[in-house]
Protein backbone atom coordinates (compact mmCIF):
# COMPACT_ATOMS: atom_id res chain seq x y z
CA UNK A 1 0.00 0.00 0.00
CA UNK A 2 0.88 3.25 -1.16
CA UNK A 3 1.81 6.02 1.88
CA UNK A 4 -1.00 7.83 2.75
CA UNK A 5 0.80 11.20 3.06
CA UNK A 6 1.93 11.45 -0.54
CA UNK A 7 -1.96 10.30 -1.98
CA UNK A 8 -2.52 13.37 -2.11
CA UNK A 9 -0.42 16.30 -3.92
CA UNK A 10 0.48 19.74 -2.12
CA UNK A 11 2.09 22.38 -4.18
CA UNK A 12 4.70 23.33 -0.94
CA UNK A 13 3.53 27.23 -1.77
CA UNK A 14 -0.25 25.91 0.10
CA UNK A 15 1.80 24.62 2.96
CA UNK A 16 1.46 26.62 5.89
CA UNK A 17 4.13 26.07 8.88
CA UNK A 18 1.46 23.93 10.75
CA UNK A 19 1.11 21.87 7.88
CA UNK A 20 4.77 21.30 7.82
CA UNK A 21 4.63 20.84 11.35
CA UNK A 22 2.20 18.25 11.21
CA UNK A 23 3.50 16.56 8.16
CA UNK A 24 6.92 16.24 9.79
CA UNK A 25 4.88 14.52 12.80
CA UNK A 26 3.04 12.59 10.42
CA UNK A 27 6.47 11.45 8.65
CA UNK A 28 7.63 11.19 11.72
CA UNK A 29 5.15 8.55 13.06
CA UNK A 30 4.49 6.65 9.68
CA UNK A 31 8.75 5.99 9.54
CA UNK A 32 8.36 4.76 13.34
CA UNK A 33 5.69 2.29 12.69
CA UNK A 34 7.98 1.14 9.17
CA UNK A 35 11.15 0.99 10.83
CA UNK A 36 10.70 -0.18 13.74
CA UNK A 37 7.46 -0.09 16.02
CA UNK A 38 8.49 -3.11 18.36
CA UNK A 39 11.40 -1.03 19.63
CA UNK A 40 9.37 2.51 19.76
CA UNK A 41 6.46 0.86 21.46
CA UNK A 42 8.35 0.16 24.17
CA UNK A 43 10.43 3.71 24.34
CA UNK A 44 7.62 6.13 23.32
CA UNK A 45 3.96 4.52 23.69
CA UNK A 46 3.18 8.32 25.17
CA UNK A 47 4.81 10.08 22.12
CA UNK A 48 3.01 7.73 19.56
CA UNK A 49 -0.41 8.07 20.96
CA UNK A 50 0.14 12.15 21.19
CA UNK A 51 0.34 12.57 17.64
CA UNK A 52 -2.29 10.42 17.34
CA UNK A 53 -2.95 12.24 13.58
CA UNK A 54 -4.84 16.06 13.71
CA UNK A 55 -6.19 16.51 10.09
CA UNK A 56 -4.18 18.77 7.88
CA UNK A 57 -5.40 21.87 7.91
CA UNK A 58 -5.67 23.14 4.13
CA UNK A 59 -6.83 26.68 4.31
CA UNK A 60 -4.59 29.40 3.06
CA UNK A 61 -1.42 30.46 4.73
CA UNK A 62 -2.54 32.37 7.80
CA UNK A 63 -1.51 35.96 7.92
CA UNK A 64 -2.60 38.72 9.99
CA UNK A 65 -4.58 42.27 9.00
CA UNK A 66 -1.41 43.72 7.65
CA UNK A 67 -0.32 40.66 5.93
CA UNK A 68 2.68 39.62 8.51
CA UNK A 69 2.82 35.51 8.25
CA UNK A 70 1.73 33.85 11.83
CA UNK A 71 4.77 32.09 12.91
CA UNK A 72 4.92 28.41 12.78
CA UNK A 73 2.71 26.10 14.86
CA UNK A 74 6.90 24.66 16.62
CA UNK A 75 7.91 28.69 17.19
CA UNK A 76 4.82 29.66 19.10
CA UNK A 77 4.95 26.37 21.71
CA UNK A 78 8.57 26.01 21.96
CA UNK A 79 9.49 29.73 22.94
CA UNK A 80 7.49 30.67 25.86
CA UNK A 81 6.97 33.06 28.69
CA UNK A 82 5.59 30.87 31.40
CA UNK A 83 7.48 31.64 35.17
CA UNK A 84 5.28 29.33 36.81
CA UNK A 85 7.36 26.60 34.93
CA UNK A 86 10.72 28.30 33.85
CA UNK A 87 12.53 31.46 33.47
CA UNK A 88 14.61 29.94 29.98
CA UNK A 89 11.73 30.17 27.14
CA UNK A 90 12.77 26.85 25.52
CA UNK A 91 12.21 24.99 29.04
CA UNK A 92 8.89 25.69 28.90
CA UNK A 93 7.74 23.05 26.76
CA UNK A 94 9.36 20.06 28.25
CA UNK A 95 8.63 21.26 31.95
CA UNK A 96 4.54 21.93 31.08
CA UNK A 97 3.94 19.07 29.16
CA UNK A 98 2.39 17.26 31.85
CA UNK A 99 0.30 19.68 33.27
CA UNK A 100 -3.12 18.78 34.34
CA UNK A 101 -5.44 20.97 32.63
CA UNK A 102 -8.84 19.14 33.40
CA UNK A 103 -11.11 19.32 35.16
CA UNK A 104 -10.57 23.21 35.18
CA UNK A 105 -13.03 25.79 36.18
CA UNK A 106 -13.13 29.44 36.15
CA UNK A 107 -14.75 31.62 39.15
CA UNK A 108 -15.99 34.60 37.95
CA UNK A 109 -17.50 36.99 40.58
CA UNK A 110 -17.08 39.71 42.35
CA UNK A 111 -19.16 43.16 41.52
CA UNK A 112 -21.53 41.24 39.43
CA UNK A 113 -25.10 40.49 39.81
CA UNK A 114 -24.61 36.97 38.09
CA UNK A 115 -21.65 35.36 40.06
CA UNK A 116 -21.04 31.72 38.35
CA UNK A 117 -18.24 29.17 38.02
CA UNK A 118 -18.28 27.89 34.50
CA UNK A 119 -16.29 24.60 33.43
CA UNK A 120 -13.59 25.05 30.46
CA UNK A 121 -16.10 22.87 28.61
CA UNK A 122 -19.26 25.17 29.44
CA UNK A 123 -17.09 28.14 27.96
CA UNK A 124 -16.61 26.30 24.81
CA UNK A 125 -20.23 25.88 24.00
CA UNK A 126 -21.75 28.80 25.67
CA UNK A 127 -19.59 30.57 22.85
CA UNK A 128 -18.84 30.87 19.35
CA UNK A 129 -14.95 30.17 19.25
CA UNK A 130 -13.66 32.19 16.48
CA UNK A 131 -9.72 32.38 14.97
CA UNK A 132 -7.95 35.91 16.18
CA UNK A 133 -4.12 36.17 14.35
CA UNK A 134 -2.77 38.67 16.72
CA UNK A 135 0.22 39.99 16.97
CA UNK A 136 2.29 39.37 20.25
CA UNK A 137 4.64 41.50 21.62
CA UNK A 138 7.13 40.84 24.32
CA UNK A 139 7.97 43.69 26.63
CA UNK A 140 11.16 41.63 26.55
CA UNK A 141 11.45 43.36 22.72
CA UNK A 142 10.68 40.03 20.38
CA UNK A 143 7.50 39.36 18.77
CA UNK A 144 4.97 36.52 16.99
CA UNK A 145 1.87 36.55 15.18
CA UNK A 146 -0.11 33.70 16.35
CA UNK A 147 -3.04 32.52 15.08
CA UNK A 148 -5.62 31.94 18.40
CA UNK A 149 -9.14 30.01 18.75
CA UNK A 150 -11.23 31.51 21.28
CA UNK A 151 -13.76 34.24 22.30
CA UNK A 152 -14.77 37.99 23.11
CA UNK A 153 -13.95 38.34 26.80
CA UNK A 154 -16.51 40.71 26.56
CA UNK A 155 -19.09 38.00 25.59
CA UNK A 156 -18.24 36.11 29.65
CA UNK A 157 -18.21 39.54 31.59
CA UNK A 158 -21.68 40.71 30.03
CA UNK A 159 -22.94 37.38 30.99
CA UNK A 160 -22.17 37.97 34.64
CA UNK A 161 -23.55 41.30 34.44
CA UNK A 162 -20.87 43.89 36.14
CA UNK A 163 -22.64 46.14 38.86
CA UNK A 164 -22.03 50.15 37.35
CA UNK A 165 -19.33 50.01 40.47
CA UNK A 166 -17.57 47.55 39.06
CA UNK A 167 -14.73 49.68 37.09
CA UNK A 168 -11.65 46.98 36.60
CA UNK A 169 -11.31 43.08 35.94
CA UNK A 170 -8.60 40.88 37.89
CA UNK A 171 -7.37 37.85 36.67
CA UNK A 172 -5.64 35.61 38.27
CA UNK A 173 -3.70 32.36 36.88
CA UNK A 174 -3.87 28.85 39.06
CA UNK A 175 -1.74 28.02 42.10
CA UNK A 176 -0.34 24.72 41.67
CA UNK A 177 3.24 24.40 43.27
CA UNK A 178 3.16 20.54 42.49
CA UNK A 179 2.88 21.17 39.41
CA UNK A 180 4.63 24.16 38.57
CA UNK A 181 7.99 24.74 40.26
CA UNK A 182 8.68 28.15 39.47
CA UNK A 183 5.99 28.62 42.23
CA UNK A 184 8.44 27.60 44.60
CA UNK A 185 10.44 31.07 43.50
CA UNK A 186 10.26 33.24 46.58
CA UNK A 187 10.98 35.98 43.93
CA UNK A 188 7.52 36.55 42.48
CA UNK A 189 4.74 36.88 44.70
CA UNK A 190 2.76 34.17 43.28
CA UNK A 191 0.18 33.65 41.78
CA UNK A 192 0.47 35.62 38.92
CA UNK A 193 -2.10 38.29 38.69
CA UNK A 194 -3.44 40.58 35.91
CA UNK A 195 -5.69 43.27 35.49
CA UNK A 196 -7.52 45.84 33.28
CA UNK A 197 -10.08 48.73 33.22
CA UNK A 198 -13.49 47.42 32.64
CA UNK A 199 -13.93 49.54 28.95
CA UNK A 200 -10.05 47.62 28.13
CA UNK A 201 -12.08 44.28 28.97
CA UNK A 202 -15.03 45.48 26.86
CA UNK A 203 -12.99 46.01 23.65
CA UNK A 204 -13.63 43.53 20.99
CA UNK A 205 -9.69 42.80 20.79
CA UNK A 206 -9.63 41.32 24.35
CA UNK A 207 -10.07 37.29 23.86
CA UNK A 208 -10.56 34.66 25.95
CA UNK A 209 -8.25 32.24 23.83
CA UNK A 210 -8.83 27.92 24.52
CA UNK A 211 -6.52 27.21 21.21
CA UNK A 212 -4.14 27.69 18.76
CA UNK A 213 -3.83 26.77 14.97
CA UNK A 214 -7.41 24.85 15.35
CA UNK A 215 -5.68 22.92 18.26
CA UNK A 216 -6.89 22.66 21.99
CA UNK A 217 -4.04 24.84 23.75
CA UNK A 218 -1.08 23.19 24.77
CA UNK A 219 -0.35 24.14 28.30
CA UNK A 220 3.24 26.14 27.83
CA UNK A 221 0.61 28.47 25.45
CA UNK A 222 -1.77 28.80 28.89
CA UNK A 223 -4.29 25.75 28.51
CA UNK A 224 -6.74 25.53 28.63
CA UNK A 225 -8.16 29.05 29.17
CA UNK A 226 -5.20 32.51 29.10
CA UNK A 227 -6.20 35.97 28.19
CA UNK A 228 -4.82 37.92 25.18
CA UNK A 229 -4.74 41.57 24.59
CA UNK A 230 -2.72 42.25 21.60
CA UNK A 231 -2.01 46.22 21.97
CA UNK A 232 -0.52 45.75 25.35
CA UNK A 233 3.08 43.93 26.02
CA UNK A 234 2.55 40.26 25.99
CA UNK A 235 2.86 40.21 30.10
CA UNK A 236 -0.36 41.64 30.42
CA UNK A 237 -1.79 38.30 28.27
CA UNK A 238 -1.86 36.29 31.69
CA UNK A 239 -2.20 32.45 30.69
CA UNK A 240 -4.17 29.64 32.82
CA UNK A 241 -7.09 31.29 34.23
CA UNK A 242 -8.79 30.15 37.11
CA UNK A 243 -10.57 33.51 38.33
CA UNK A 244 -12.25 36.33 36.88
CA UNK A 245 -12.76 39.58 39.64
CA UNK A 246 -14.52 42.74 38.85
CA UNK A 247 -13.36 45.15 41.32
CA UNK A 248 -13.59 49.30 42.08
CA UNK A 249 -10.44 49.37 42.80
CA UNK A 250 -7.16 48.96 40.59
CA UNK A 251 -5.57 45.44 41.06
CA UNK A 252 -2.17 44.52 41.87
CA UNK A 253 -0.51 43.18 39.03
CA UNK A 254 2.66 40.62 39.30
CA UNK A 255 4.82 42.26 37.26
CA UNK A 256 3.95 46.00 38.40
CA UNK A 257 4.93 44.28 42.46
CA UNK A 258 8.16 42.76 41.15
CA UNK A 259 9.43 45.96 39.56
CA UNK A 260 7.02 49.10 39.62
CA UNK A 261 8.83 51.31 37.28
CA UNK A 262 9.27 48.68 34.50
CA UNK A 263 6.28 47.64 34.38
CA UNK A 264 3.16 49.86 33.98
CA UNK A 265 -0.23 48.86 34.50
CA UNK A 266 -1.64 50.08 31.40
CA UNK A 267 1.30 48.81 29.32
CA UNK A 268 0.43 49.89 25.96
CA UNK A 269 2.75 48.85 23.06
CA UNK A 270 4.56 52.15 23.19
CA UNK A 271 7.38 52.49 20.95
CA UNK A 272 8.00 56.10 21.75
CA UNK A 273 8.81 55.32 25.59
CA UNK A 274 11.58 52.85 26.03
CA UNK A 275 12.16 50.35 28.87
CA UNK A 276 14.59 51.70 31.19
CA UNK A 277 16.87 48.98 30.77
CA UNK A 278 16.43 48.82 26.66
CA UNK A 279 14.51 50.49 23.65
CA UNK A 280 11.39 49.47 22.50
CA UNK A 281 11.32 51.37 19.49
CA UNK A 282 12.12 48.28 17.39
CA UNK A 283 11.54 44.60 18.12
CA UNK A 284 12.93 41.05 16.52
CA UNK A 285 9.94 38.99 14.92
CA UNK A 286 10.80 35.26 16.14
CA UNK A 287 12.13 33.68 12.39
CA UNK A 288 13.08 37.04 10.58
CA UNK A 289 16.39 38.09 10.45
CA UNK A 290 16.14 41.62 10.53
CA UNK A 291 14.19 43.83 13.80
CA UNK A 292 11.30 45.55 12.19
CA UNK A 293 10.07 48.94 14.19
CA UNK A 294 7.36 48.89 16.52
CA UNK A 295 4.40 50.06 16.23
CA UNK A 296 1.98 52.04 18.94
CA UNK A 297 -0.51 49.45 20.34
CA UNK A 298 1.31 47.42 18.45
CA UNK A 299 -0.45 47.95 15.40
CA UNK A 300 -4.30 48.11 16.77
CA UNK A 301 -4.30 52.23 17.69
CA UNK A 302 -7.70 52.37 15.21
CA UNK A 303 -9.19 50.28 17.70
CA UNK A 304 -8.19 51.04 21.37
CA UNK A 305 -6.37 54.69 20.94
CA UNK A 306 -9.85 56.12 21.87
CA UNK A 307 -9.73 54.31 25.17
CA UNK A 308 -6.75 56.71 26.22
CA UNK A 309 -7.88 59.91 24.96
CA UNK A 310 -7.06 62.97 27.57
CA UNK A 311 -4.20 60.75 29.11
CA UNK A 312 -0.31 60.70 28.81
CA UNK A 313 0.52 57.98 27.25
CA UNK A 314 4.42 58.89 27.97
CA UNK A 315 3.78 57.44 31.18
CA UNK A 316 2.30 54.12 30.29
CA UNK A 317 1.43 53.84 34.17
N1 LIG B 1 0.65 33.05 34.29
C1 LIG B 1 1.52 33.59 33.43
N2 LIG B 1 1.06 34.24 32.34
C2 LIG B 1 1.94 34.80 31.47
C3 LIG B 1 3.34 34.75 31.71
C4 LIG B 1 3.79 34.05 32.85
O1 LIG B 1 5.01 33.92 33.14
N3 LIG B 1 2.86 33.48 33.69
N4 LIG B 1 4.22 35.37 30.83
C5 LIG B 1 3.66 36.47 30.03
C6 LIG B 1 4.58 36.97 29.02
S1 LIG B 1 5.90 37.92 29.56
C7 LIG B 1 4.37 36.79 27.67
S2 LIG B 1 5.36 37.52 26.50
C8 LIG B 1 3.29 35.88 27.19
C9 LIG B 1 3.87 34.79 26.31
O2 LIG B 1 2.85 33.98 25.77
P1 LIG B 1 3.26 32.73 24.87
O3 LIG B 1 4.28 31.92 25.62
O4 LIG B 1 1.98 31.98 24.64
O5 LIG B 1 3.83 33.28 23.59
O6 LIG B 1 2.57 35.26 28.27
C10 LIG B 1 2.32 36.10 29.38
N5 LIG B 1 1.46 35.42 30.35
MO1 LIG C 1 6.63 39.01 27.77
Amino acid sequence: MSNPLRSVPVRSSEITPKQAYLSRRDFIKAAGVVAGSIALAGCAPKAAESTAAPALDTGPPKTDELGNPANSFEDITNYNNYYEFSTNKEAVAPLSKDFTTAPWTVEVGGLVNKPQTFGVEDLLSLFPQEERIYRLRCVEAWSMVIPWNGFPLASLLKMVEPTSAAKYVRFETIFRPEEMKGQGSPFYPWPYQEGLRIDEAMNDLATLATGMYGETMLPQNGAPIRLVVPWKYGFKSIKSIVKIELTDARPNTLWNTVATNEYGFYANVNPAVDHPRWSQASERRIGELSRRASLPFNGYGEQVASLYDGMDLSLNF
